[in-house]
């Protein structure tokens, strides 16, 4: 589903316009359905709207924000109520804000970042990295990548769609999965808005009618009369949207590493489990007894392949929470993995 997974289907799909010589657009230039600046927002408060520079250090709310010049990240850290340490790497931060978004009377934080996705013109560019806090202030961690660049006034993505004073998180992702029969390949798609509620210190998305809003909503894009001409005649077989489970409420499946891993390697080669033999982990939690470490996709260090390395030393049991079958097979995008 994500640009990372189809490195390969992309060139194939440059090469494609390289020799067909058509110009296209990307996701900037069709039609989502929806404008999320129009949505009734969820109140969050400012805590920065600049990014972390490099070697800075940043304090808020006893959370200590580093940026680690050498490793290309930023460490978050803080302590729960009962002593414990948390720490969260992630690549970047342009963008803080706070708010109790699950209503369970503890701060949350919304960060907002560039990448960790990139390559390829489908690519969400943006992400959001969300810590819903428990009662022991201690994190839970969410990612979303998303296509919605960061604003200084507020995010429009965290919504109140039904004014109960607990927040929504619409999520928009983009394909090409033909909608419109008569153009050719890459001339239409779907942009797809799904909706996620914060309950019980994890991710859930809600299916139904929110806020005048079925969701998940599916809006069809074609370049029919700009880049693509009507044939006149069914050209592509319509295919259905991509549906993304970005859910974290449940675990999916339980397994544990059965390979060593590789210097630099993102991906996780799992004992074989619903299908999936390698994972993508958008996040992965390391749930040991005196500290929590929370690790969001990093790409350009070593930061993920060391985890793995000492999950494998381990034997660790890693709980899959969110996943969604790959561009190819056996290779899952998973959006939380939870280890102990
Ligand atoms: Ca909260
Ligand atoms: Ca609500």
């Amino acid at each position: 589903m994500f640009c990372l997974m189809a490195t390969s289907a992309w060139r194939l799909a440059l090469l494609f316009l390289g020799l067909s010589g058509i110009i296209l657009g990307s996701w900037a230039d069709t039609p989502r359905g929806i404008d999320l600046t129009k949505l009734r927002h969820f109140p969050l408060e400012k805590v920065r709207a600049a990014d972390i520079e490099h070697e800075e250090t940043f304090t808020f709310d006893g959370i200590t924000a580093t940026d680690l010049r050498e490793t290309n990240e930023v460490r978050l850290s803080g302590r729960g109520t009962t002593g414990r340490t948390w720490v969260v790497y992630l690549r970047y931060i342009s963008h803080i804000w706070k708010g109790d978004l699950d209503g369970n009377g503890q701060t949350d934080y919304v960060l907002y970042s560039n990448g960790p996705l990139m390559n390829g013109s489908r690519t969400p560019v943006f992400s959001i990295s969300i810590l819903l806090m428990d009662q022991e202030r201690m994190p839970v961690p969410f990612l979303a990548p998303m296509y919605d660049p960061p604003e200084a006034a507020g995010v429009p993505n965290v919504v109140d769609l039904d004014n109960d004073g607990r927040a929504e998180l619409a999520v928009s992702t983009y394909d090409e999965n033909p909608s419109d029969p008569k153009v050719g390949p890459l001339c239409s798609g779907h942009w797809v808005t799904q909706l996620y509620r914060f309950e019980g210190m994890a991710v859930r998305e809600f299916r139904g009618r929110l806020g005048g809003i079925n969701f998940p909503l599916i809006h069809n894009w074609t370049y029919r009369e700009t880049e693509c001409a009507d044939s006149g005649q069914p050209e592509t077989q319509i295919q259905p949207a991509q549906l993304r489970d970005g859910s974290t409420d449940r675990t999916y499946a339980t397994t544990t590493l059965s390979e060593q891993p590789s210097d630099g390697a993102q991906e996780f080669v799992i004992a074989p489990v619903n299908g999936c033999h390698e994972i993508w982990p958008l996040v992965v939690v390391w749930d040991q007894k005196t500290e929590l470490t929370i690790t969001f996709m990093i790409l350009y260090n070593d930061r993920m392949a060391g985890l793995a390395r000492s999950l494998w030393e381990r034997r660790s049991r890693l709980d899959l929470r969110g996943v969604s079958p790959g561009v190819f097979s056996e290779r899952c995008n998973v959006n939380l993995v939870w280890a102990r």
